[in-house]
């Protein structure tokens, strides 16, 4: 088994230089913990930026330095001050985390800061390249980096990607306005396998996906190319054992033992015992919803006047990016609205606001998350937001009431807190005074399903899911590959050919000769398809059939006069020889009149959709239509033609893009036996793309060589990654 490479922005190691000599100490956050079942012993390395730039570093320091980090199985990616201003500062803070965060408004689009991202993004790849071998996993973590997987990919195309995302991935709106949206999908598709904290950042990355790249996405995996990647939603819990036991301890301190600030908020209930303290933690960041709380906070003073002197809110603003103006304005923005709040409100013995702007130790975090009574938490959009499992992980009698924003991930599995919309004060006024009215019974039966869960799904089994969820993935993706057409199996396949006596080769046309055109009239042959089917027509003791569900006239045009054989209509109708059309199948159309003006009602429901009129059915094309909306309507119309045709012998295909009504005694593999009766053949192949190939895959004889082009599920034997290859294999008969 080959080793683990995790690579995120930040390294799980805080370097500190003093007196010319190094330290390396290890980092508490969240990630760093929860990763350590994934990091751990000689076959795990780190790698990330040291927090230090180049010119930061004396180059004399730089060996020992790298032997620091290498103790804690680290390694660093260096980086310049332009580098860090342009790739941190500029591109990750100052377009993506806006705008996936929902803030258009703040978000810049510099060509020059894209530049250096994706040069930092592939110094961070060349570092992974260095190191990584083919059965190594590499876990690429956060926004900073989401080039990363494909570069490493173009590299390493057999090794192991996972990426985890920290932050929302917001809708198809808020995305297509990056104007370098396609390179940041295709560099996130690299991976293997994407995560996302939950299940609505999923679907709006598989819906940009679709929409921007035009792959075909089938439940959560998605088609590119040669590979299916998955997406997946992971969401991501706490270290939930450090927190209740740090609460544990901290219960039993002695008062000499206990803080500065635990002695200060102690004060404080002993001298207004009725008191509520309710605390709020956060980054000083824009999309924590700050300044908006405290507006809310002033509201709630002038709806409820009678917890005047009763509450008390601790703000911990966390300095966080304080060189981007933004952070800038909102850190002026808050002072100025507490100093106002507090102004306004306080009397002789009350401040309504304490405010801290500062990162405490750990040890007051646990302070404060004990001595809250009500922890509000609102962040106008967050990825998931840890500070409320952290405060519910540390409430040991299990009372204490969690004010949670509806746009935070944590909202999803914090269903038994007070969940509020962060912009309607109403609704914020009034969970804080049923919070504060919360009976206790009420808040520890609340509390103790929230522990149960936040001690079940804790960080570590967060990050073992997604490493055995990214396992599963390369298993399956081996076990997929075992059926591709190799070099080696197209050569035994040629063999077979080449000794039979008699052959058959049937062929699909459209997704398998010819590619698809949202006009299907435009993807009629070319020159070079033309001279494959002459070659492989002028072959001996070899038949082969076009078989199609296209309509009789076109395929007259295209092929009659080259003479070369065809089913069409799935079956109704064939031509041998250059003969005309005869029918095979004895079907009626009379059905058609009920049905087409159902199709024309979703036609005209449907933009971008229209019907194909053949002689004995009726097709119902979406290709052109909006993908989500396409799939949503053609869901709509099968359920409305099934009941429509249950006493009709008709059936409904689900082509690719397209639905097909006919009668149901037609398809490709009745067709394709009926002429393969006509004959004793050894040998016979058939190829195809969609669904309506399934026929022949299932209904030829098993000992037919049955190849499906693309990756999806399949009863052929046999599968060509792409469109691409499939005129180069069918040359190789021809040879
Ligand atoms: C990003 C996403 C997602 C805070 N102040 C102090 C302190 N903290 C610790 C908390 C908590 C962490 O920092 C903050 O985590 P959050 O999840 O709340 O927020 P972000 O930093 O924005 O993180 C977020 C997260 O990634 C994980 O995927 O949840 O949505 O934005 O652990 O305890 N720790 C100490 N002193 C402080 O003053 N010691």
């Amino acid at each position: 088994m080959g080793k683990t490479i995790i690579i995120s922005n930040r390294l799980p190691v805080q370097l500190q230089i003093s007196n010319g000599s190094i330290s390396a100490i290890p980092s508490v956050g969240g990630l760093a913990t929860g990763m350590k079942s994934v990091h751990s012993g000689s076959d795990s390395i780190w790698i990330g930026w040291s927090g230090l730039t180049d010119e930061d570093i004396p180059k004399e320091l730089a060996p020992q330095i790298d032997k620091a980090l290498a103790e804690h199985g680290s390694s660093k990616v260096n980086l310049t001050s332009d580098e860090v201003d342009g790739f941190y500062f500029g591109f990750s803070n100052r377009t993506i985390w806006p705008l996936f965060h929902y803030f258009l408004e703040y978000s810049e689009f510099e060509l020059e800061s894209w530049n250096v991202y994706k040069a930092v993004n592939q110094k961070f790849a060349d570092a992974i390249l260095e190191k990584a071998e083919d059965d190594d996993t590499v876990w690429v973590h956060d926004y900073q980096l989401m080039l990363v997987p494909q570069m490493v990919r173009e590299k390493r195309p057999n090794i192991s990607i996972g990426f985890f995302l920290h932050i929302p991935f917001p809708s198809f709106e808020i995305f297509r306005t990056l104007p370098w949206r396609e390179e940041v999908l295709e560099g996130l598709l690299g991976a293997d396998l994407i995560g996302f904290h939950t299940y609505d950042y999923e679907r709006h990355f598989l819906s940009s996906v679709r929409r921007l790249l035009g792959l075909e996405v089938s439940f959560n995996d998605i088609y590119q190319d040669k590979r299916i990647i998955k997406v997946d939603s992971f969401p991501m819990g706490i270290d939930y054992k450090k927190f209740s036991e740090a609460a544990k301890e901290h219960e039993k301190n002695t008062t000499e033992q206990q803080s500065d600030l635990q002695q200060r908020l102690n004060n404080h209930k002993r001298s207004t015992p009725d008191a509520k303290l309710i605390l709020s933690i956060d980054r000083l960041d824009y999309s924590k919803g700050i300044a908006k709380r405290l507006n809310a906070f002033e509201y709630f003073l002038n709806k409820y006047p009678q917890y005047k002197e009763k509450v008390r809110l601790i703000i911990l603003a966390v300095p966080s990016r304080s060189n981007v103006p933004q952070y800038q304005l909102l850190k002026k923005e808050v002072d100025e609205l507490i100093g106002r709040i507090n102004g306004d409100f306080s009397t002789v013995s009350w401040t309504p606001i304490w405010y801290f702007y500062r990162s405490v130790p750990f040890e007051n975090l646990i302070d404060l998350y004990t001595s809250s009574d009500i922890a509000w938490l609102t962040p106008l959009r967050d990825g998931m937001n840890l500070v409320a499992k952290e405060y519910v992980a540390t409430r040991t009698d299990k009372t204490g009431v969690l004010i949670l924003s509806e746009m935070a991930g944590s909202a999803n599995e914090m269903n038994e807190s007070l969940l509020v919309n962060p912009n309607n004060f109403e609704q914020t006024a009034d969970a804080i005074y049923e919070a504060i009215n919360m009976p206790k019974e009420e808040q520890i039966d609340r509390n103790t399903e929230l522990q149960k869960r936040l001690e079940r799904y804790n960080v570590e089994r967060w990050a073992n899911d997604f490493m055995s969820s990214l396992k599963e993935q390369k298993e399956r993706d081996a076990a997929n590959v075992s059926k591709r057409l190799t070099e080696h199996r197209l050569s035994v396949v040629l063999d077979d050919f080449k000794n039979a006596k008699k052959k058959m080769l049937f062929l699909d046309y459209d997704g398998t000769l010819s590619g698809f055109h949202a006009d299907p009239q435009k993807a009629g042959p070319d020159e070079e398809l033309y001279a494959l089917l002459d070659a492989l027509n002028a072959l001996k003791d070899t038949e082969v059939y076009l078989v199609s569900g296209r309509d009789k006239e076109t395929f007259t045009k295209w092929f009659l006069p080259k003479k070369y054989n065809m089913i069409v209509e799935h079956g109704v109708w064939i031509s041998q020889n250059g003969e005309d059309f005869r029918m095979l199948e004895n079907v009626k159309n009379d059905w058609m009149e009920k049905i087409r003006p159902v199709l024309e009602s979703f036609v005209d429901r449907t933009p971008g959709s229209f019907i194909e009129e053949k002689n004995y059915s009726l097709a119902w094309h979406y290709r052109k239509t909006d993908p989500d909306f396409g799939n949503l309507r053609a869901n709509e119309l099968n359920t409305v033609l099934t009941s429509l045709i249950a006493n009709d012998d008709l059936s409904v295909l689900n082509g690719n893009k397209v639905m097909e009504i006919k009668s149901s005694n037609v398809n490709k593999g009745r067709a394709t036996m009926r002429v393969l009766g006509e004959g004793d053949y050894d040998f016979v192949l058939a190829i195809g793309d969609d669904w309506t190939d399934e026929f022949m895959f299932q209904e030829l004889p098993e000992s037919t060589v049955t190849i499906k082009v693309g990756r999806q599920n399949t009863h052929a034997k046999l599968f060509i990654d792409d469109i691409k290859y499939v005129r180069n294999v069918l040359k190789r008969f021809t040879d």
